[in-house]
């Protein structure tokens, strides 16, 4: 059997993809570095499905935190992410969630490696720039929480196969 080409063998990823929900937070916006941030992402190979900038009600950030009610750090990470307009996002890609977390970097950006997100541009917890869903699960859950299923695109990216194997 003769070997396969190159254009048979990068076939256009047929296998379903991961989806992770990405809110750069108040400060990212506030110190001008969203299109630094967003091109982390995009760079990396995620593909963008959805984004739009808000500004979070209380209603929608206690939703959004609700597994940290009750904790001592819960009314300050409200006020934090309520405090001026985020932009909200939906990446796509071969293991999303994992790829985009590595990518922001640890939750505390002074522990956060360079080359991170938080690495590069934190220096405190409760300024840590940006969020990625922790879990599948959860990522289906917070992207509910922020997007009608019609504004969340589902397009080809033309040069997919140079960034996923098939
Ligand atoms: P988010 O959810 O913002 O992407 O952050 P992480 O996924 O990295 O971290 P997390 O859920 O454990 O914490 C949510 C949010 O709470 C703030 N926080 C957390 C804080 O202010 N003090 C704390 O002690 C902890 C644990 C930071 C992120």
């Amino acid at each position: 059997m003769l070997p396969l080409s190159l254009s048979e063998t990068l076939l256009p990823l047929e296998r379903p993809m991961e989806r992770t929900l990405i809110l750069v937070k108040p400060d990212g916006i506030q110190r001008g570095l969203a299109g630094e941030i967003i091109a982390r992402f995009e760079k990396r190979g995620l593909k963008l499905v959805a984004m739009k900038l808000l500004q979070m009600s209380d209603d929608l950030a206690m939703r959004h935190y609700g597994e940290h009610e009750g904790k001592p750090f819960y009314e300050t990470l409200v006020a934090y992410i309520t405090s001026g307009p985020i932009i909200a996002m939906v990446w796509e890609g071969n293991e999303a969630v994992a790829a985009a977390r590595a990518t922001i970097g640890l939750t505390k950006p002074v522990d956060a490696t360079p080359g991170t997100i938080r690495g590069d541009f934190g220096m405190e917890i409760g300024r840590n720039l940006v969020h990625g869903s922790d879990s599948d699960k959860g990522a289906e859950k917070e992207i509910a929480l922020f997007f009608a299923p019609e504004e969340v695109v589902d397009w080809n990216r033309d040069n997919d196969r140079w960034i996923s194997e098939a």
